[in-house]
């Protein structure tokens, strides 16, 4: 097989451990620390969870390894969309899992957890996992997006485990595939299968996080690669001058990436889906508020500038999720049918204007007509709107030209405003690791391994500590039911890990707030550049400006 030059380099690199696991599987100590109890609702998560709840925090240090002798048959899935490291996850868990005893066996379930309910799997030797290290992508056993969440998938997942002698399964997902992880842990102890269920924090949207969680990791590599890219872009436009940029970037609803990418490349224009929410602001305000930008550079003689839109932003715009609950009441059922019938868009736009009520209708009335006709078109397989497929970067584009037109006419804009659009999503979903995400991917592996090997079940596997060198990160464990709270979802109400949203009383998003008047008039744009792996410290071992910020750094 043809690999890469850069590939063929980075299976060669040897991931950092934290301290306290690089003395060799022998010299694993386990601490257990406080019970613990969930962030909120503790009676109610008490009660779902009888057998898992309330268990101890835990860390390793250097000692003697006192787990007990046992052949460990793991089976590992991963859950949901790519993240850099992945590939690590799996080989820490199998380089561990070894080094413990060459009789264990790792198991890869195929497509994400569908791989374990319909058995397909494929199981790890050396030869096959020494293809993927350091790499980025899912590609060494798929991933997808079935949700383990009904007792009858549990039941043929306890059958599936029996089947192998599988004594330990971990799930390598974000916060809804976690607490599932939780409610199999939980499943599995009270029919006293025997089974552990390990969960590893992953997404590049970085909403999984709290205070025992610092990152998911995926985050710092998916950041860089979007930020070398924004950075390029602004170097185009300061040289051209000719060009706005309105860059979308991937996160299905928080802002994290987004902020992050901000913070690193300085940006004439970032929203921040959060604030829009606290602030309720409207599409006509927000536009109004880049188009303030774009008049104040204008003014200077700068038709050019760079905003960076995150991807769920529409979503947090009060009207418009009124908007989009209207649309999917307006083609429930068989209206969708009498809609679809209508042969013009010109009677289907009058079928919308009977439909809605007259505020939602102010609102699609200013939207670009490709906007308007995508809200019929995109339909989930519950036909309903999917807001993740609405071009937000060419919406408010639009919006904002539709504005700047208005200042024309009353004199108060004399720029020329010519847009371009890019989405960056996809793109940094399977770069290669960046060594901090290499480290840290390798190392939730070879720690979740540890807690299956002490017969923890329904922990989170925890590195934390992550702003300082890997020599001193902190390995350990932490219930997964701590993170948990209730909270209403179709319509019932549900215990689930808290999706970590941008705070904006967070140092993160302060620092943004106190520099972006000055970025959106001024041209301060920063170049990132590529991901660097091989090098000084300094450009090579960087850490995310969130975390930075966030340890005060
Ligand atoms: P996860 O939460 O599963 O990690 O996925 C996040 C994400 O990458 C979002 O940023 C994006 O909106 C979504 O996945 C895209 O999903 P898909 O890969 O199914 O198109």
């Amino acid at each position: 097989m043809i690999i890469s030059p850069l590939q063929k380099q980075r299976l060669q690199y040897n991931p950092k451990l934290p301290g306290m696991l690089r003395h060799g599987i022998k010299e694993i100590s386990v601490k257990e620390g406080e019970e613990t109890r969930s962030v909120a609702d503790q009676e109610k998560i008490a009660a779902l969870f009888p057998n898992t709840y309330g268990k101890k925090e835990i860390t390793f240090e250097k000692g003697e390894n006192t787990s007990p002798a046992k052949k460990q048959v793991v089976g590992v899935i991963l859950s949901g969309g790519q993240a850099p490291g992945g590939h690590n996850v799996v080989c820490g868990l199998y380089d561990a899992l070894k080094a413990t005893d060459k009789e264990n066996v790792l198991f890869g379930f195929k497509g994400g957890p569908s791989g374990l309910l319909e058995d397909d799997y494929l199981i790890f030797d050396d030869e096959y996992i020494d293809q993927f290290r350091n790499t980025g992508g899912f590609d060494i056993i798929g991933s997808g997006r079935t949700k383990l969440e009904t007792e009858e998938q549990f039941a043929v997942a306890a059958e599936v485990c029996k089947k192998h002698g599988i004594t330990a399964i971990v799930i390598i997902g974000g916060d809804d595939s976690n607490t599932n992880a939780a409610v199999l842990a939980e499943y599995f102890a009270a029919h006293e299968t025997g089974v552990q269920v390990i969960g590893c924090p992953k997404t590049i949207d970085g909403d999984l996080k709290n205070e025992d969680i610092e990152c998911s990791f995926g985050f710092d590599t998916a950041t860089k690669t979007y930020s070398e890219l924004i950075g390029n872009i602004e170097r185009d436009a300061n040289s051209a001058k000719k060009y706005w940029h309105f860059v979308k970037v991937m996160g299905r609803s928080a802002s994290h990436v987004a902020l992050e990418c901000a913070l690193e490349t300085q940006p004439n224009i970032c929203l921040v889906s959060e604030e829009v929410a606290e602030k309720k602001m409207s599409l006509a305000q927000i536009s109004n508020y880049i188009a303030d930008s774009v008049a104040a550079r204008a003014a200077k003689g700068w038709n050019f500038g760079v905003a960076i839109i995150p991807e769920g932003v529409v979503e947090f715009v009060p009207e418009f999720s009124v908007l989009i609950k209207e649309i999917n009441e307006l083609l429930a059922g068989e209206k969708a049918q009498e809609f679809n019938a209508l042969a013009s868009w010109k009677e289907k736009y009058a079928f919308i204007e009977n439909g809605l009520t007259k505020e939602s209708m102010a609102v699609f009335a200013i939207l670009p007509e490709t906007i308007q006709q995508q809200l019929f078109l995109e339909r989930d397989p519950h036909g309903n709107v999917q807001v993740s497929l609405i071009e937000s970067e060419k919406l408010f584009s639009a919006l904002v030209k539709a504005n700047l037109d208005e200042r024309k006419k009353n004199g108060t804009y004399k720029g020329k405003f010519s847009p371009l659009h890019h989405f960056f999503g996809y793109e940094g979903r399977c770069a290669f690791p960046s060594n901090f995400d290499a480290d840290y991917c390798y190392s939730l592996g070879y720690n979740a391994f540890m807690l299956i090997q002490y017969g923890y079940n329904g922990y989170l596997s925890k590195i934390s500590n992550l702003s300082k060198p890997a020599e001193e990160w902190v390995a350990g464990g932490m219930p997964i039911t701590k993170m948990m709270n209730m909270e209403r979802r179709h319509g019932e109400d549900k215990p689930v890990i808290r999706k970590a949203l941008v705070e904006l009383d967070g140092k993160p998003f302060k620092y943004f707030e106190a520099h972006r008047e000055q970025w959106a008039a001024e041209t301060c744009y920063l170049y990132p550049g590529a991901i660097q792996y091989y090098g000084p410290d300094e450009v090579c071992n960087l850490t995310t400006r969130t975390l930075a910020l966030e340890k005060g750094e």
